[in-house]
């Protein structure tokens, strides 16, 4: 179901514990950690701890977290002192964008310049 931990997903074991990841800001409902093939110099995963597929999904079960979730990528990004000269947010979704695991999350990059439009 929706917003359940799902035994096979690997974003789920690192919300609870199970799978380590490097966490650089975590909230009640959303937490951030260092991608682990990182594209960037700033590269940190921005998650739901509850469970949906993509980010699409998640903003129409629960808009107020899709709302948290993009407030905290902005505050990770203040962290990681890459608000100036800018950052991108994105979210792969499907598999022909990119996407591999199948548990919402945003991508943070920063800290070099970044190409438009993306490859
Ligand atoms: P994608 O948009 O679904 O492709 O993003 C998944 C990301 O998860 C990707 O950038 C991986 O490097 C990253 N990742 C991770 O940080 N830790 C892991 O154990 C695994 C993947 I597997």
């Amino acid at each position: 179901m929706a917003g359940e931990p799902q035994a096979d997903c690997l974003f789920c074991k690192i919300v609870a514990g199970d799978v380590p990841a490097t966490v650089v800001r975590e909230t009640d409902n959303v937490v951030a950690f260092r991608d682990i093939n990182p594209q960037a110099p700033t590269h940190v995963l921005v998650i739901p701890k509850v469970h949906y597929p993509d980010a699409a999904s998640l903003a129409l079960a629960e808009p107020a977290l899709a709302a948290e979730l993009l407030r905290e990528a902005g505050e990770v990004a203040a962290q990681e002192k890459t608000v100036e000269p800018g950052y991108r947010i994105v979210f792969n979704t499907g598999p022909g964008a990119g996407q591999t695991v199948f548990h919402a999350h945003a991508h943070l990059l920063g800290g070099r310049g970044l190409e438009w439009p993306p490859g």
